[in-house]
């Protein structure tokens, strides 16, 4: 067996599993990570930014484009601790990526060596780590490493992705030992769960009796790469589809059976086919709170009283909220293709005529009632027009890599994604900083497509030395900044719930509240990043397709009007506080349905 550092071992077996990228910060606890990277650096690039954080969400955003996992490396005590947040944005939205963490050597556990956790436990990261990953290792010697190795890289990759820690003390990166590399892991989706005759035959009995029928799919079609698959399946029995956010794209949205996404940001149609469904086949879907009208019968759904479908690669998705009809432990691309091929053999669905009628009516009056909205110009710019030029703007390919706030409803709301993996969302954690620092790791794991990050001003103020990384690597993202002076979706909420009084949600300069924010473009300029301020409707397409085609990275801070808010479909509570808010549409509950 050859004799190895552990650090070489860790970095061959990256190489050996194809993971071209290690995103990382140093520290002395990971230094001896770092020359056997620099030993095999035309095999595997170290690209180092600014915050660990940053790190964490290129490799989230890395593997949502690409479905490939790259590597993290942060040193021990805080560099590692600066990952939770990004950890916790990949874990709720099963994304990959595999967390090296330093640690403390093992001779000094215990002794509270410097940057040591360990009131409870020695050298603790581990349980630091834990609610944000699938699983934490922490091989204390060498010998200990192909084994934990080779169960995070299966781990991440099996079933639901996500992010798995492999924390490595001091010396066991150092210490040489006789170690066999291990087998690389199955690659993502090489492995795939179906569903049983029986479930596929009462799945298509269900369908055939359905009046109206609707999927709602989410990141789980996304995942399986189920599009081709799903658009057959859609079109072949005409159910319309609604999507969650990481599901959008699946189906190209410009299809006319894509309704959207649903719940309070979500388009009228989605709701209006969600609460007058009569079936809902969720593929890879999870029905959280702001994709369900927090459970609130009538607005988005309307369990039971609709039959469910569940299919999910996660047992512990199958009914979380609504407990299904039938539930399905599947792999939707295995299950659609199972669908598919018993359509072959003859079976058929219903006739949905009817119920595409209704929807295309419910479709004609929320687009007469949004279109003006997409053509006026102002200054600050409305937020639709902005939405509106992206999309005039961007291929079908370029990637959207989206950051958190008011901002982010607007795109969730009209946003039309033409393909899988395009768009990128924060969903399940909403970490501000995942869309400005995710636009990094799409860009690399895509160089050959267009990059938008669309970050709110404060979203970019909490990671703005991304600059610094596009310019030291030369990575050519575009940062479109919405720029509307504050914390703007809190700021609503705070004056919804609580009689107008704004506190702590604006960005203020002084006693008489002027309007603060650094010169965006100035502040790019300085470091080596071209620039452009935005504050009329008329300039944005242009400074976009010019930022877009000069192929380097390019800031455009975009005045966006703070005082225009999204409409309302569906509704979001906090109990108990009252949120009282328009919605456009009715709510609506069969009588069956049980009212609140
Ligand atoms: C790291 C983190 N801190 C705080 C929040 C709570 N939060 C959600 S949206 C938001 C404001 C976002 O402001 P901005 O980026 O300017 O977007 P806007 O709503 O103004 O469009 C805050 C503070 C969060 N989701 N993540
Ligand atoms: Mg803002």
């Amino acid at each position: 067996m050859p004799k190895m550092k552990g650090a070489e071992l860790i970095t061959e077996y990256l190489i050996a599993n194809d993971i071209p990228y290690v995103f990382g910060i140093c520290g002395h606890g990971n230094v001896g990570m770092l020359d056997p990277l620099y030993q095999a650096r035309d095999r595997i690039r170290l690209i180092s930014p600014r915050h660990e954080q940053v790190a964490a969400h290129m490799a989230d955003a890395y593997f949502r484009v690409r479905h490939k996992p790259v590597a993290t490396l942060t040193s021990c005590g805080p560099g590692s601790c600066n990952i939770i947040m990004p950890l916790a944005t990949a874990l709720t939205d099963s994304s990959a990526m595999l967390a090296i963490t330093a640690n403390v050597p093992t001779s000094q556990f215990n002794r509270s060596p410097f940057q040591e956790v360990n009131r409870h436990f020695q050298a603790d990261f581990v349980n630091i780590v834990r609610p944000v990953v699938k699983r934490s290792f922490q091989p204390t010697r060498v010998d200990m490493l192909p084994l934990a190795l080779r169960q995070a890289m299966t781990t991440m990759l099996s079933g639901r992705p996500g992010p798995v820690n492999v924390d490595v003390p001091f010396n066991v990166f150092q210490e040489e030992d006789e170690v066999e590399m291990p087998p690389p892991a199955p690659p993502f989706n090489t492995q795939r769960s179906g569903a049983s005759p029986e479930e596929i035959a009462r799945a298509l009995d269900m369908l055939s009796r359905a009046r109206r029928p609707v999927l709602f799919i989410g990141h789980g079609v996304t995942l399986a790469e189920a599009s081709a698959e799903l658009t057959q399946f859609v079109r072949r029995l005409g159910i319309p589809v609604i999507s969650s956010p990481n599901g959008m794209g699946c189906l190209d949205m410009n299809d006319p059976l894509s309704l959207g996404f649903i719940g309070r940001n979500g388009a009228f149609p989605a709701n209006e086919a969600g609460r007058h469904a009569d079936l809902v086949i969720a593929l890879g879907a999870r029905f959280d709170d702001r994709s369900a009208s927090s459970w609130i019968p009538g607005y988005s759904w309307n369990f039971p009283t609709t039959k469910l479908i569940h299919v999910d690669v996660d047992p512990a998705e199958l009914g979380r909220n609504y407990p299904p009809d039938l539930g399905i432990l599947a792999d939707a691309r295995t299950f659609l293709r199972q669908i598919l091929a018993e359509l072959e053999r003859g079976q058929s669905g219903s006739d949905t005529r009817a119920w595409l009628a209704d929807i295309g009516q419910w479709r004609a009056t929320w687009e007469k009632f949004i279109a003006p909205n997409f053509e006026l110009h102002a200054s600050p710019i409305r937020p639709e027009r902005v939405v509106a030029d992206c999309q005039a703007v961007l291929p079908d390919d370029a990637i959207l890599a989206c950051d958190v706030g008011v901002n982010h409803n607007w795109y969730m709301q009209f946003w039309r994604a033409r393909r899988p993996q395009t768009m990128l969302n924060s969903w399940g954690f909403s970490g501000m900083g995942f869309g400005a620092a995710g636009a990094l790791g799409a860009k690399l794991a895509a160089p050959d497509r267009p990059v938008v990050a669309i970050a709110g001003d404060g979203c970019f103020t909490m990671v703005p030395h991304v600059l610094c990384t596009a310019v030291e690597y030369d990575i050519p993202v575009v940062w479109v900044i919405w720029n509307n002076f504050g914390w703007v979706s809190i700021r609503d909420i705070q004056l919804g719930m609580f009689g107008g009084r704004e506190h702590g949600t604006m960005f203020h300069q002084g006693d008489n509240k002027k309007p603060y924010n650094p010169d965006f473009a100035m502040l790019a300029k300085s470091c080596g990043v071209d620039a452009v301020t935005v504050t009329r409707s008329e300039d944005f397409r242009g400074a976009l397709e010019h930022a877009v085609k000069s192929n380097k990275p390019y800031v455009l801070d975009v005045h966006v009007d703070a005082d225009v808010r999204p409409p309302a479909t569906g509704t979001w509570e906090l109990p108990p506080t009252p949120f009282k808010e328009p919605v456009f549409g009715k709510r609506f509950l069969p009588d069956a349905a049980p009212a609140k």
